[in-house]
This record gives C-alpha cells, structure tokens and sequence, in this order.
C-alpha cells in the first residue's frame, strides 16, 4: 500500500519522467496542461536478497538507505516497514528541531543533524518546509535555570546559539505567555535557542523515500519483519510476512518495538517502550513564533504553518506499545497549556494521537555494530528521535560503508551499558520523564 506522494499520478506511470524534477516552472506547466506529477516513487519486486536490508521506514531508515546510495553508492538496499512509510514515531512526533542538548556528544550530534535539516529541502528538491523559530524552555525554579546555564555553556563551547535569558526578552519573543509573578508557576528565565524550529515530517519521510527510491533502493511497505536469521554470529538474513531475503548486513532502524526486533537476533537492549501522547488543535491566525517549552509543567507548544497548535506532553507513565489517546492527557495538556497561556481558553482541540518511545537509561540512543556480526542498530531515541533522523541515516549509511562507527555517534555504542559509560542526556528531554 502507497500513501502519500508514492500514490501520485499512478495513472501517469511509464509516461511522466521519473523521479520528475519539482520546480516552480513545473508547477506552472503542469497546472497550465492539467498534467498530473509521476510517482514519487514505484513499487519493485522483492528480491530474493539485498547487499542490506533496513528495518523501519521511518525517516532514520531511509536516511540511511538514501545515504549509502548517495554518499557510499551502495544501492542494492531494501527498506522494509510493517505499515506504511512514516507509519510509527516519523508521522507522530511534534516536529520540533533543535540542537541544545546537554552532553558535549549530544551537541555535537544535533547539531549535525540541524545542519542537514537545513539543507534538506535542497538536497532532496523536496519542500520540507523547515521553519527557523527559535526555541524557548522556560524556568520556573532555581534548578531549572542552573541546568539552563549549564546547558547554555556546553552550547556556546560547541558553537551553537544557546543563551539564558530574562522575563522581558521572553515576553518580546512570545507576547502570549503570562509573565506576571503571581502566575501559578512565575516563569523565571528562559533557555534561548534561535536555531531550533519546526518542520513538516510526513514531507521528511517522503523526501527521503523519493531520493533513496530513485537512486535504486527498494521500498517495501506492508512487509513485516517476523524473524532474523543467525548463523554462527553473523546475520544471514530476514524472514518477512511475504518472503524470506538473504542479506549480510541487518539495519534495526525501527522505534517503538526495537527491542522486539533486536531479540529476533538474540541482542538484548536495555530499553523500554512507553507511549507518547500529543495534540493539535483548529488552526488560527499566526500569533505563536516561538516554540515553548516547559520541562515543569510538561508540555510543548508550537503553532504549525497552517495555524494548528501542536501540543506535547512527557511520555505516559506506563510501559506499553499501546497507542490510544487518553482523556487524562487532554485535560493535563489543556490545564498546562492555560497556565502559560490563559488567553488559549476558547481554542478547540481537533484531535490527539499517540507514538511509541524506546527509552534508554541514559536518554541516549543506541547505534553502531552489535555482537551479532552484520546486524547493526539505530535505536532507542526515547523522545528525540525525530530531530536526529538526518544525522542519524549520514552516521549509519558511513558505519556500514566503513565497518566502524564514524566518530560522531562513537560515544553511542551499545557497550556502553556494560562498560558503564554513559552519556546522561536527560537534563535536555524538553519536559520531566
Ligand atoms: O526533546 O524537544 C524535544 C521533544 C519535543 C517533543 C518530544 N521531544
């Protein structure tokens, strides 16, 4: 099954150009001769084996698949996903980019992936529709502030644009929060960080998608991963739904059940699923720039391009892999989001959805080579999972081509639970876990 852009123009397969060129001159001449665009991408026979095979149509699977196609030029790559491509975390996320994490290894990482989230639409002639905002997590007590100051530090020595700032400047930035002190929690101070924003993440995934399919890799949806076969510590293949393919190398790129998929190669992950609830309300006139944050009163707020505000809260206080909505989520969000804003009271909410967060102990991911030789993992993203997508597929596609971790996610390794090296980034989660 094909939604989204791979649906487009099916009538127009075998006529149209392939991947076609997106342009404003195209736009013109097509709407001027009523000619519908090709498909973004074509559905291709699965083979009976692939030189790699990737786990998870989400945005990091298929940066990865369109990197090693585009920067190593290894294309005989299948992407496999049980529902459809962006189906998990990628189309359930708030789409808030930043990079002002706390550990230097984080920074560094985020960063990255900022960067090529800027370029992104470029890169792929896709309009991603990244918007530059600026990102505000506000303090409304004293340690909040030292954790700012500290992370505000870390920032500026790795050359991002982080600063603490005041109740004034935070009032010029975003006029409709409530800066009074007898606010129910006095907002104290500000962590600023111009850089971060917001993007659209369906057109992520499908940018992603179209680049790495017209390059040769092959996207199969609706084919679900059921087994991984093992031969003597090396991975020898998958076994799916539909067939089984042979394959020396096995990406696990998949969030909400990693932990499942990486037992299917007897690798045991120190991760456990909890769900993560957001929202979006009616849209209304752009009056919102900023992003907000409040890690206190856990909950995230950004206004979209088309007006909807989008709301995020912390992760449900469960395990699971349950993705229902749940009443108390609402009235938490709404209660908090009126605490910051009580000028929202009339908005109506549209609707509210659900995704899956593999959290790891050190709010780290887990990324590189396993015991298992050819079997690789890009996991346990927790709640920052979407943000790190591009860097993530660059970092992956070079640790295949190179067989060793690039440098940028060395810190990351799945031995570091053992050895006891940790890269403790929960003092960056946008809001209390
Ligand atoms: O870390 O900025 C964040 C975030 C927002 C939503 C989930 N995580």
């Amino acid at each position: 099954m094909l939604r989204g852009p791979g649906t487009l123009g099916a009538a127009n397969r075998g006529r149209a150009p392939y991947p076609a060129r997106y342009s404003a001159f195209g736009l013109l001449r097509r709407g001027v001769m009523a000619e519908d665009w090709p498909a973004a991408w074509r559905p291709q026979p699965l083979k009976k084996s692939y030189d790699v095979v990737i786990i998870g149509g989400g945005v990091h699977g298929l940066a990865a698949a369109y990197y090693l196609a585009v920067n190593h030029g290894i294309t005989d790559v299948a992407v496999l996903d049980k529902g459809y491509l962006g189906s998990g975390g990628s189309g359930r996320n708030t789409a808030i980019l930043r990079s002002n994490y706390l550990t230097p290894e984080g920074v560094r990482f985020y960063d990255r992936s900022l960067t090529l989230y800027q370029r992104l639409a470029t890169d792929l002639d896709f309009n991603v529709m990244f918007s530059r905002r600026g990102h505000l997590t506000l303090a409304h007590n004293d340690s909040s502030l030292r954790t700012m100051r500290w992370r505000a530090e870390v920032n500026k020595v790795e050359g991002v644009d982080s600063e603490v700032i005041d109740p004034a400047e935070i009032k010029r930035l975003a006029p409709p929060l409530d800066l009074s002190q007898d606010a129910r929690y006095p907002i104290l101070g500000a962590l600023w960080h111009p850089p971060g924003g917001i993007i659209r993440h369906d057109a992520v995934v499908w940018g992603y998608a179209r680049g790495a399919a017209s390059r040769g890799v092959h996207l199969h949806q609706e084919t679900e991963v059921t087994g991984i076969d093992v031969t003597n510590g090396r991975v020898t293949g998958v076994r799916t739904g539909k067939a089984d393919i042979a394959a020396g190398v096995v990406l696990n790129a998949t969030a909400g059940w990693c932990s499942l998929i990486a037992d299917m190669a007897g690798v045991r992950l120190p991760v456990q699923t909890f769900p993560l609830q957001a929202a979006v309300t009616e849209p209304v006139r752009p009056f919102l720039r900023t992003v907000i944050v409040s890690g206190s009163l856990h909950v995230y707020i950004s206004q979209t391009d088309r007006g909807e505000l989008v709301f995020g809260a912390s992760v449900d206080p469960f395990t699971s892999y349950s993705m229902r909505g749940s009443l108390e989520f609402i009235e938490n969000v709404a209660t908090h989001v009126l605490e910051l804003m009580p000028s929202l009271g009339k908005m109506r909410l549209l609707r509210q959805w659900s995704g899956l967060c593999d959290m790891t102990p050190d709010f780290s991911p887990i990324m590189g080579h396993t015991p298992v030789e050819g079997f690789l993992v890009d996991v346990g993203w927790g709640t920052y999972g979407f943000k790190a997508g591009p860097v993530s597929g660059e970092a992956m596609a070079q640790c295949i081509a190179d067989g060793k971790p690039p440098e940028i996610i060395s810190a990351f390794g799945l031995a570091r639970f053992a050895e006891g090296d940790l890269v403790g980034e929960k003092g960056a989660a946008a809001v209390g876990h």
